[in-house]
């Protein structure tokens, strides 16, 4: 296979590890602290999670452990969207099994989840390890969306891990991912199984954090990648002043990445989702702010401008919120007899006996590409596909009429010209940056940890991430500990619950406090490519959500 001059290079990069598990295996052991509670849901979650629920959290410390003695096979699965350093994961996971018995195994398995339920795997060796080293993406093993939902799957997955003699799965996933990860340790212990679970805190979108998970890997990788892609356009738009650029930006839910990209190249608007749900803010008044601000520069003579739109908006508007809450339910219930309507016109009206009156006049409101786009399948877990959705064009086109009519009025006197982009498949696979390298390397080596430790049902973590690498502290977390129950397909489901911006975190109020002026005043700021070579203060910063979280 031929490799570019950079993967080379990276491949002699030795990513860094937290003091507490850099030693001697043999002088690693487990600090537990006391037993622990779900966020919310405690009884319901308490008689789901009969054998797990409650766990400890874990740190390692100096003392005599005996992850060293054991010789473990595992298994390791790459679920759900690529986020960069997954491959680092799998590595530090490796390097640990090793580093504790070389006579230790870790399998792979292929395509995701699935590659458990029918048994499809491979066994990793230095050589093949060694390619995937410090690079982006996830074709190591590949990766699959499939969920372990119905008895058979569960009752699949325990046979394949008891055909390889597994000592322990290990899932590298986001929030429904690791969702499963929980279910799947239930699972195992209520069957008399002794085959631990562990999961890593994956997705680029930065939704699965809390109090004791500071951040999920490739949040940092993506929003460097698209900082640098939107301060490219933020110097074309300000050297050829003639565009709008309206760019959405991936994230399913939550705004972490459109505000984590705002403070890095500072826009003319951002919209952040919890905002506009906070809030109550309508389309039509998301139209307006735009507008505004295109009224504002042009009085300045600036007919130009960038617009970050966080792919997730539309879940956020209510009267869309409420149109795709019922979209789902119909959906999700009725499931059979909506794949059965072959044409939209056939879809619209089997829906305007299944949703509210109110809802599909919306529907009808919305531009024919986007309510197609609306009733589009929803992923395994239940999910919008709100990346096939085009927030961008939609909101372009509103705001084209909206000035049109303020021309007319007399009200606007400027040129609009409005430009979509989507960024969000391109920030996925980069290469990690020098912080993902180090941070997925520390997960994976951390989840040999608690492996050889003897625990199950856990989140690997990595904590003080705003310090230097060798002050991060490795340990684990309960995942019933992050789980509430909410509303899925139509019914209560046990899930980790996702960190949204925080309109009263640090991250959201800096973006506050100068929001007012970049909506006027030119004030683009060009981050540019993620360096991987060089002085720590360009090389090896956390994003700048992960500092005002946490400093
Ligand atoms: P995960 O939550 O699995 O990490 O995936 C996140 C994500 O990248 C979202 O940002 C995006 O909406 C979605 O995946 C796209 O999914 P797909 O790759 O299936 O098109």
């Amino acid at each position: 296979m031929e490799i570019s001059a950079l993967q080379k290079a990276r491949y002699a990069y030795q990513p860094k590890l937290p003091a507490n598990i850099a030693g001697a295996i043999s002088d690693i052991a487990v600090e537990l602290g006391k037993p622990t509670d779900s966020v919310a849901d405690q009884a319901a979650l308490k008689e789901l999670f009969n054998h797990t629920y409650g766990k400890p959290l874990a740190v390692f410390a100096k003392g005599k452990g005996d992850a060293d003695k054991k010789e473990l096979t595992v298994g390791v699965i790459l679920s759900g969207g690529q986020a960069p350093g997954g491959h680092n994961v799998i590595a530090g996971l490796y390097d640990g099994l090793k580093k504790g018995n070389p006579a230790s195994r870790l399998y792979g398995f292929l395509g995701g989840p699935s590659g458990l339920i029918e048994n499809k795997t491979m066994v990793f060796s230095d050589k093949f390890i060694d390619e995937y080293r410090n690079t982006g993406g996830f074709d190591i093993i590949g990766s699959g969306r499939t969920k372990i939902e119905t008895p058979e799957q569960f009752a699949a997955s325990l046979e394949t891990a008891k055909k390889l003699n597994l000592n322990a799965v290990v899932v590298i996933g986001g929030d429904d991912s690791n969702t499963n990860a929980a279910l799947l340790a239930e699972y195992f212990l209520e069957k008399g199984s002794a085959i631990q679970v562990i999961g890593c805190p994956k997705t680029i979108d930065g939704d699965l954090k809390n109090e004791h998970i500071e951040t999920s890997f490739g949040f940092d990788t993506a929003c460097k990648t698209y900082s640098e892609l939107i301060g490219n356009i933020e110097r074309d738009a300000n050297s050829a002043k003639k565009y709008w650029h309206f760019v959405k930006l991936m994230g399913r839910a939550a705004s972490h990445i459109a505000l984590e990209c705002a403070l890095q190249t500072q826009p003319n608007i951002c919209l952040i989702s919890e905002e506009v749900q906070e809030k109550k803010i309508s389309l039509n008044q998301v139209v307006e702010q735009i507008c505004s601000s295109v009224i504002k520069r042009a009085e300045n003579k600036e007919n130009f401008g960038v617009v970050l739109i966080p792919e997730g908006l539309v879940e956020f508007i209510p009267e869309m919120k409420k149109l795709i809450d019922e979209l789902n339910d119909a959906m999700g219930l009725k499931g059979a007899e909506f794949v059965e309507l072959s044409s939209f016109i056939d879809q619209l009206y089997w829906l305007s006996h299944e949703i509210s009156e109110d809802s599909y006049k919306f529907l009808q409101t919305l531009p024919p590409e986007i309510a197609r786009e609306l009733l589009m399948d929803r992923d395994p877990h239940g999910n919008v596909q709100v990346s096939r959705i085009e927030t961008e064009k939609l909101l372009i086109g509103m705001v084209e009429k909206r000035l049109a009519k303020l021309k007319a009025e007399g009200v606007y006197k400027g040129k609009f010209s409005g430009l979509g982009h989507f960024f969000g498949y391109e920030g996925r696979c980069a290469f990690p940056s020098n912080f993902d390298a180090d941070y997925c390397y520390s997960l994976g080596f951390g989840a040999f940890l608690l492996i050889a430790l003897g625990l199950t049902g856990y989140l690997s973590s990595v904590k003080n991430l705003v310090a230097p690498a060798s002050e991060w502290v490795a340990g684990g977390v309960p995942l019933t500990m992050m789980m509430n129950m909410e509303q899925r397909h139509g019914s209560k489901k046990p899930v980790i619950r996702k960190a949204l911006v925080e309109l009263d975190g640090g991250p959201f109020k800096a973006f506050d406090a100068v929001r007012d002026t970049w909506a006027v005043k030119t004030s683009f700021l060009f981050p540019g490519a993620i360096q991987y070579y060089g002085p720590p203060e360009v090389c090896d910063q956390p994003t700048k959500t992960l500092k005002l979280e946490h400093q």
